[in-house]
């Protein structure tokens, strides 16, 4: 029997994907990764599978390459780091639309079935993309944000239908209440600087929801961009206004993303310590 192993990002978009991967592949083990774990991931798990699918994650060249020499392997993905896949016959890469939309694209090929998830994909696709022309895009995000990974899938696996039931609902606006009390510690907690290009970026500190909150700051601050650290994750989150590109500059500290949503990791352990050891305390 064919094993199957599907590598995808642990955001909705990624959600997404395992969604509706599963839904051709009832038996393909699909996980979810942050973009710094798929390459170790990969290495250490790909044996043993014949077919391996990657969505909405970029894997460096030297691991495609060694997998496109051992499986069969098909890579979708929308981020600028795979445009260099473009020509290649098990790529399906497009940066003008979500994972998941080429996901869906791909899986109709196979199964004219999956056509019952136009309406979520579609909705997954105006929040990734940010492009916001429907409401309910941002509520399936707060919904995923909510139930969390697992329980999200085990919904949309069941039930392909967007129209959210009672206690969804009631999840849904708990959470944007909280949400609103996020956007309100935003505007008070935040300083604004300059970065050494000389552009106006205000800093904040955030666990959830960036986007959202980047939003809602690019919105009320005359900034070029948002930089958010969410401490616990390590992770710096950047949001830009349309005309002001932050992939360069997430780039610049071995991150990457796209043109006004992009990210890196930094190594917030250390940068404590070295704030402390400033201020005399040495641990
Ligand atoms: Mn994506």
């Amino acid at each position: 029997m064919e094993k199957i192993l599907h590598i995808t990002h642990n955001d909705l978009d990624g959600a997404g994907c395992g969604i509706i991967v599963k839904k051709i592949y009832r038996d393909a083990e699909v996980k979810h990764l942050d973009y710094k774990e798929v390459d170790n991931f990969i290495i250490e798990n790909y044996r043993g599978y014949n077919r391996v699918i990657i969505t909405d994650v970029t894997p460096s060249k030297d691991t495609i390459e060694l997998l496109s020499n051992e499986v069969t392997l098909l890579v979708i993905d929308h981020h600028k780091t795979s445009t260099h896949l473009l020509n290649k016959d098990y790529a399906i890469i497009d940066i003008n639309k979500c994972a998941t939309l080429l996901t869906y694209e791909w899986a109709l090929t196979i199964d004219k079935k999956i056509e019952i998830y136009e309406q979520f994909v579609k909705l997954v696709n105006d929040y990734d993309l940010w492009k916001n022309e429907f409401a309910e895009s941002r509520d399936l995000n707060i919904l995923f944000t909510t139930l969390g990974l697992e329980k999200f899938t085990e919904r949309f696996l069941n039930n392909g239908s967007i129209e959210f039931d009672k206690c969804e609902k009631v999840l849904i606006d708990v959470e944007k209440e909280s949400l609103n009390l996020s956007f309100e510690e935003a505007l008070i907690n935040h300083r604004i600087y300059n970065d050494r290009w000389n552009n106006v970026f205000c800093l904040t500190f955030t666990e959830r929801y960036n986007s959202e909150i980047g939003d809602f700051l690019l919105h009320k601050l005359n900034v070029d961009y948002i930089l958010m650290i969410n401490a616990k994750k390590s992770k710096v989150s950047l949001r830009s206004k349309e005309n002001f590109d932050v992939s360069e500059i997430a780039l610049k500290f071995g991150g990457g993303g796209h043109k006004n949503a992009a990210g890196f990791t930094l190594d917030m352990f250390s940068s404590a310590t070295t704030t402390f050891k400033n201020i005399g305390l040495v641990l």
